[in-house]
């Protein structure tokens, strides 16, 4: 036997809205101990610069570091980690690097400029950040993907330096993670982690440079550093666990369902994973399915304490009300494993990412589709985005006055500067009319 125990629910039930709103519950306890530990590693970095680096790199990654100039890994090494690699890994890293580049080509947004009947010439122009941080976590939560999924995108984008953190405890590099630093075309890497490595991004250090931007996912100090350097420095999304919204017409092989449900559930103990069916046959033979995969996954454990926690299987009358209940999770990720995919997707608002058909495993765009899989987490795909190359780039307006644009626009802003009690505002204006 597996153990699992899957909550069962129906959207006909009277409180099924309150029922979805405590499976979808997700408390990122801000603990008060751990954001006190941060500013003190954050304030240290900014005052004592790398030798405070090192000295919490010594202490937390157990290492001996004597001289800054250690801090650094060479390209070199992130050469030879990528010429090293097995062929089958080297051919699988390119391949998704080069798909990953090709998606990221097409998000490119460009400057553009009107022209006004009178000369006037308004625009935006689009100027790729100065320079961006990588984080990338040290031990089993690297994931060589998302370095590829974070710095494709930005140089892309045509940041000027990309520079990536990574900790090595115990001096124990990872080799997937720097070839795959290497093909991202990241221009200096160094070895370190934490909040340090986040203060030594925002504020500069004799040997790290400072940073306009800071991405990546890590532990709860790198989020909880992240979130306190926030308007030194811009950064990406803070991550919650990893989520799976399965919606199917029943007619998928289970075991394909199961394992989709897996994939995201092997993640994290927190991570969720969901399906909703108008099929109630077709949700217990995929709840067959998994007590019978269960036992043969390696990381059986995880995947147990997730679905038993967070997981759930919803029945539905009909596919319309489960887009009704998709659009109020507004999953990271989100199958249509249906008969016609395009007209499910046409209903769905919320979401990250969409994968639409039966052979669309959603473990595809974690790697190698294109698209980035960096997403939007619990919910917040009803305000934000995946990560993109516009993450990566800025806008900047420009406004072109011809002398009759100077001679019109002078007189509105002449009138509402005059209504804000704005002299000087007013005066300026009106020198240009004519
Ligand atoms: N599914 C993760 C990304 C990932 N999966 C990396 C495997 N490796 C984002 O939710
Ligand atoms: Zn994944």
């Amino acid at each position: 036997m597996s153990n699992v125990t899957i909550k069962h629910l129906n959207a006909s039930d009277a409180n099924f809205s309150q029922q979805l709103k405590d499976l979808l519950a997700w408390d990122e306890s801000d603990d008060l101990d751990i954001q006190q530990r941060v500013l003190a590693i954050l304030a240290d970095v900014r005052s004592n610069g790398d030798a405070a680096v090192i000295n919490y790199t010594n202490r937390f990654d157990h290492r001996a570091i004597a001289d800054a100039s250690e801090l650094e890994l060479p390209k070199a090494t992130l050469q030879a980690a990528w010429e090293n690699l097995p062929a089958e890994q080297a051919h699988a890293l390119q391949t998704a690097a080069d798909r990953v580049r090709t998606y990221a080509e097409h998000q490119k947004i460009a400057s553009w400029q009107y022209e006004e009947a009178d000369g006037t010439v308004l625009g935006q122009k689009i100027t790729p950040l100065d320079s961006v941080g990588l984080y990338v976590p040290g031990g089993k939560a690297a994931y060589p993907s998302s370095v590829l999924m974070n710095a494709i995108p930005a140089k892309v984008a045509g940041v000027g330096e990309l520079i990536m953190v990574v900790p090595t405890p115990n001096g124990e590099t990872n080799e997937l993670v720097l070839a795959a630093a290497y093909i991202a075309g990241v221009d200096r890497a160094f070895s370190i982690g934490g909040a340090q490595a986040v203060a030594a991004l925002a504020y500069g250090t004799a040997t790290i440079p400072a940073v306009a931007k800071i991405v990546g996912p890590g532990n709860i100090y790198v989020a909880t550093a992240k979130k306190l350097v926030f308007g030194q420095v811009g950064i990406d999304m803070i991550a919650g666990p990893s989520e799976i919204l399965v919606i199917c017409d029943g007619k998928t092989n289970p075991d394909w369902i199961a394992m989709d449900l897996f994939s995201q559930a092997e993640h994290d103990e927190n991570a969720q994973a969901i399906l909703i069916s108008d099929d109630g046959d077709f949700l217990a033979a995929v709840e067959q399915s998994i007590h019978t995969l269960l036992p043969t996954m390696e990381r059986a454990d995880i995947i147990r304490a997730s679905l038993s926690t967070r997981g759930a299987l919803i029945k539905v009358d009909n596919l319309d009300v489960a887009t009704d209940v998709a659009n109020v999770i507004a999953p990271e990720h989100l199958e249509l494993s249906v008969a016609d995919p395009e007209a499910l997707c046409a209903k769905i608002r919320h979401a990250g990412a969409i994968f639409m058909g039966r052979y669309t495993a959603e473990a595809l765009g974690d790697y190698c589709a294109g698209p980035n899989h960096v997403l939007p987490t619990s919910s917040t795909a009803r305000f934000s985005s995946p990560l993109g190359v516009y993450d990566f780039q800025k806008r900047t307006s420009l406004i072109n006055c011809s002398a009759a644009g100077a001679d019109s626009l002078g007189k509105i802003a002449s009138v509402l500067a005059r209504g804000e009690s704005l002299t000087a505002h007013a005066r300026s204006a009106e020198y240009r009319i004519k």
